[in-house]
C-alpha cells in the first residue's frame, strides 16, 4: 500500500531496462528531472536537475501506472500512481507532503493526467476502451 512516500536510497541505480520514463520536474527549478518508475516493484529513481545525484523512493504498489503531474499546483511535480485493480488513484502532495486517495475511473480505464483546464494543477482522466469515451 502505498500509504507514504519512502526515500530508499540516495545512490542505487537503475540496473533493469524495464522503467517507464516520466516527465517531471520534483525540485520545481523550472528544469525537467530525469524520472523513471519501475512498474516491477513499485520504486522511483528520480535525477534531479538541482541535487545532480540520484534518489530512489519507493511509493505506490507493483502492477501501479505512473501519473505524475503537479496535482496541488505548487510547482513541483507530485509522486503518484493509478491502481488498475481499483481504478484508485494515490497522489503524494508535494506541497503538504500527504497523500491523498481518489476513486475516479472503473477497472479497465486507461489513465491519463493533464492540465486539461489550464489552471496550473493537473487533472484526472480517464480513457474507456470498451466504449472508446474520454472521461475528464
Ligand atoms: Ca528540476
Ligand atoms: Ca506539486
Amino acid at each position: 500500500m502505498p500509504l507514504m512516500l519512502r526515500l530508499v536510497s540516495a545512490i542505487a541505480v537503475p540496473t533493469r531496462a524495464s522503467t517507464r520514463p516520466t516527465r517531471v520536474d520534483y525540485d520545481g527549478d523550472g528544469k525537467t528531472d530525469y524520472a523513471v518508475f519501475r512498474p516491477s516493484t513499485a520504486t522511483w529513481y528520480v535525477w534531479p536537475s538541482q541535487q545532480q545525484s540520484l534518489i530512489t523512493y519507493a511509493f505506490g504498489a507493483v502492477g501501479d501506472i505512473p501519473v505524475s503531474g503537479d496535482w496541488d499546483g505548487d510547482g513541483k511535480t507530485d509522486f503518484a500512481v493509478f491502481r488498475p485493480s481499483t481504478a484508485t488513484w494515490y497522489i503524494w502532495q508535494s506541497q503538504r507532503q500527504s497523500l491523498i486517495t481518489y476513486a475516479f475511473g472503473a477497472v479497465g480505464d486507461i489513465p491519463l493526467s493533464g492540465d486539461w483546464d489550464g489552471d496550473g494543477k493537473t487533472d484526472f482522466a480517464v480513457f474507456r476502451p470498451s466504449t472508446a469515451t474520454w472521461y475528464i
